[in-house]
């Protein structure tokens, strides 16, 4: 409900009197708040809300995550990485991208958060910065996924496409996409972000 009405005070809250009753945090996150994120996407697409109400919840989403976070730490991971993410220009839905990164932060990964909305030219210039040994791509909207692709051809064109693994993800990529476009992994969630990374690094 607190998610629904994008009531960040009371969600914070509510998360930390949760969390004090040993309520697992993956638990309040996914039959928790993300069932409640996916009410908002329907009444949406249903014209029954609209962008600023299901901005709210996603904010107040984005907030409780933060107390989450090191609730949500998995196994800690063997090998050290750094790894960037960021969403592809044109889309600002930071929502799974924040938990991809919560989830490598908390197995150990030195992560990068590069933000929404990146430019082709920027992903290269902060591959170049930080040489990662991952980078991750989060699209949310299907006429944003094209970008991916420029992305993995820029940092070839860079001559950095060998020396990182590209991981692409978000609602509407599937693997058939990540492998036509030439990505490394696709992971479907931000647990299997940590998997695939896991893979990539080892
Ligand atoms: Co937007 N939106 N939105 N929206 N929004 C969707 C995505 C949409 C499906 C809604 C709908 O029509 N039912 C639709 C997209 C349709 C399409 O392209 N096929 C849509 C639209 C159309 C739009 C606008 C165009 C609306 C408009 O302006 N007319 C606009 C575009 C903005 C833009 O990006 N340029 C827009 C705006 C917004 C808000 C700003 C209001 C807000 C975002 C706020 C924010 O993120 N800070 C918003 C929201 C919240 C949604 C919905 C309701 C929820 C998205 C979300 O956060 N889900 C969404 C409908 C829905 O999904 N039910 C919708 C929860 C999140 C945890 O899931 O991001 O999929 P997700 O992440 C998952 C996996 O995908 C994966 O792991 C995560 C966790 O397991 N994952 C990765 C994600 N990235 C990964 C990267 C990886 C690996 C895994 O490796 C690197």
């Amino acid at each position: 409900q607190n998610v629904l009405s994008g009531d960040i005070d009371k969600l914070v809250s509510n998360v930390g009197k949760m969390l004090a009753q040993e309520i697992d945090a993956g638990e309040i996150l996914n039959t928790g708040m993300l069932s409640a994120m996916e009410i908002i996407g329907e009444r949406f697409k249903d014209g029954s809300v609209f962008i600023p109400e299901v901005l709210l919840s996603a904010r107040a989403l984005n907030e409780a995550l933060k107390v989450l976070e090191p609730h949500l730490a998995g196994k800690k991971t063997g090998k050290s990485a750094k790894i960037l993410v960021g969403t592809v220009l044109g889309n600002l839905h930071d929502i799974g991208k924040n938990m991809v990164l919560t989830m490598l932060k908390g197995v150990g990964y030195d992560t990068v958060d590069l933000g929404v909305n990146v430019k082709v030219e920027s992903f290269v210039q902060r591959v170049l910065e930080h040489k990662p040994q991952v980078l991750g791509l989060s699209a949310l909207l299907t006429t944003t996924m094209p970008q991916m692709k420029l992305v993995i051809e820029a940092l070839a064109e860079a001559g950095l496409r060998n020396q990182l693994k590209v991981i692409v993800g978000g609602a509407p990529v599937t693997q058939a996409f990540s492998d036509e476009i030439g990505a490394d992994a696709y992971a479907p969630d931000a647990a299997s972000a940590v998997d695939v990374a896991r893979e990539l690094v080892a």
